[in-house]
């Protein structure tokens, strides 16, 4: 038995070093969980995706390299790619389903590629699959895939998992008719459909019963085939590696370059993807409304802001980066002077190492997303304080506000409210941030990434199970 894992990118890179090719897989938390639950089941694990990279470089390199798990590359043409990838999935379901309609960008065209390549995957996986594995369908960019695959392997267990929030009905619905039709029964040829929250399956359940008029019983949804169940499966990380890595070497190293940097300064940290979905205009301007409302803190706090670049080729994300740099650029042009630069700015990825020595320097992670499926940024930085220190103020509206209960939380949209949030967790004793982290390291190390796999498998399991026993003979 296996288990086949579709994914839009795949845990696996490519990368030339000289005239050396270096082939490695990923150690991403998705990966390194789902692997670790195959090799507990005594399972293999598939893991099909799309190439970004030449189908000759793969077959040159792919024996290269310890295999931990086999990858199956899916080559689709560029034109097609790019409809489906930069347009359908990000300018049309990855706007809309963030609460963005005015950055909608419908076209047929796209939703045509939007379905061959989900299409051309779902041959893949029906080519690869045998009875008895598990199929796990990931994210939005295959919301039509569990249906395509149901409908050439009636009895397999499919499990599909949403990493993004799904809006309600009234968004939901500007969708054309056929679109709504085809993303929704995609998604209901899974066994099991898992969303982070409740309401994010509760809005689906919704849109199910309005667009299709199934309505849905204690979270199933049946059809003539086998049922569909919701749940909520809210994603988290591999909470030990992040606590482990507050004592090593490097990271110590580099968390007192950056203390001593600005040993006499608070530090303000975030880190994200640039992405309009983050917030952080609004951040930076509630970090300025800050310094207007609080000017005793000037020249006492700095703001480290990181931003990894993120789908360039989209013109939204282009915008988004020219406001965020005029927005640093006033603040420091405005407050700063030549002893002290209130926001520094990084426009680039940062290892895992130095990702921990900055939460583990931070005063506060500020996390203020205007819309976002979990946020595992706020996670990470809980689990990264094992000396309970730091205060973490998050968004309401990151999925990850649900569990994260001692976060101090903010409406991204309301600045006042977070220059006074930020002024208060400034403020904040040692005893009380120890308590509150405390809390949320212990729900966290219960509630990890591998709990959430063998939860989800296993509930796809169960859930098919009782299905196939209930179905008519
Ligand atoms: P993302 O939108 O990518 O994921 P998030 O959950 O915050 O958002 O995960 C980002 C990851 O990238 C984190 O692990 C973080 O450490 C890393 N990262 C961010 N900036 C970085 C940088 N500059 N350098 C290096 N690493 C960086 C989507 C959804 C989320 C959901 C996840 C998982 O949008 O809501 O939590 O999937 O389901």
């Amino acid at each position: 038995m296996k288990i086949i894992t579709i994914s839009y990118r795949l845990p696996v890179s490519i990368k030339k070093a000289g005239r050396k090719v270096n082939v490695t897989q990923s150690a991403g938390g998705l990966a390194t969980a789902i692997l670790s639950y195959s090799e507990k089941s005594s399972s293999n694990l598939t893991w099909v995706g799309i190439a970004d990279f030449e189908k000759e470089t793969w077959e040159k390199y792919k024996d290269s390299y310890s295999k931990k798990f086999d990858i199956e590359p899916v080559y689709l043409d560029r034109q097609l790619n790019r409809k489906f990838y930069n347009v359908f999935s990000n300018s049309v379901l990855w706007s809309l389903f963030h609460y963005f309609p005015s950055f909608v960008e419908y076209d047929d065209e796209g939703f045509e590629a939007y379905k061959a390549a989900n299409e051309i995957v779902a041959e893949k996986v029906n080519a690869l699959y045998e009875p008895g594995d598990i199929i796990w369908i990931h994210d939005y960019h295959f919301l039509g895939l569990g249906k395509l695959v149901r409908e050439a392997n009636p009895d397999a267990r499919i499990g599909f998992f949403l990493h993004i929030p799904f809006p309600n009905f009234e968004l939901f619905r500007i969708l054309p008719n056929k679109a709504k039709r085809y993303l929704l029964e995609g998604i209901l040829g899974a066994n099991l459909a898992g969303f982070h929250t409740w309401d994010y399956a509760i809005h689906f359940a919704e849109c199910v019963e309005k667009t299709l008029g199934i309505p849905q019983r204690n979270f199933v949804i049946s059809q003539d085939t086998h049922h569909t169940k919701l749940g909520s499966f809210p994603i988290s990380i591999d909470f030990n590696k992040f606590y482990d890595a507050f004592d090593n070497e490097n990271v110590v190293m580099l968390r007192n370059e950056i203390t001593s940097l600005y040993e006499d300064k608070k530090i303000i940290f975030s880190v994200d993807r640039l992405d309009y979905t983050k917030g952080i205009n609004n951040r930076l301007a509630a970090f300025e409304k800050f310094l207007q409302r609080y000017p005793e803190w000037k020249e006492k706090v700095v703001f480290l802001l990181v931003i990894v670049p993120s789908r360039e080729e989209i013109s939204k994300y282009g915008e988004r980066k020219r406001m965020i740099e005029l927005t640093i650029s006033r603040i420091n042009g405005s407050m700063g002077n030549y002893k002290w630069t209130p926001v520094v700015y990084q426009y680039q990825s940062v290892d895992f190492e130095k990702l921990i020595a900055l939460y583990t320097s931070a005063d506060i992670a500020l996390i203020s997303p205007v819309r976002d499926g979990m946020n595992l940024v706020a996670k990470e930085y809980v689990a990264s304080r094992k000396d309970l220190k730091g205060t973490l103020i998050l968004s309401i509206l990151a999925g990850a506000a649900k569990e994260m209960q001692d976060a101090i939380t903010i409406n991204p949209f309301d600045t006042e409210q977070i220059a006074e949030k930020i002024c208060y967790s400034l403020n904040m004793d040692e005893t009380e941030q120890a308590q509150r982290m405390e809390r949320m390291q212990r729900y966290l190390k219960k509630h990890d990434v591998f709990r959430w796999v063998a939860r989800f498998l296993t509930e796809t399991e169960e859930v098919h199970k009782a299905d196939i026993k209930t179905k008519p003979l």
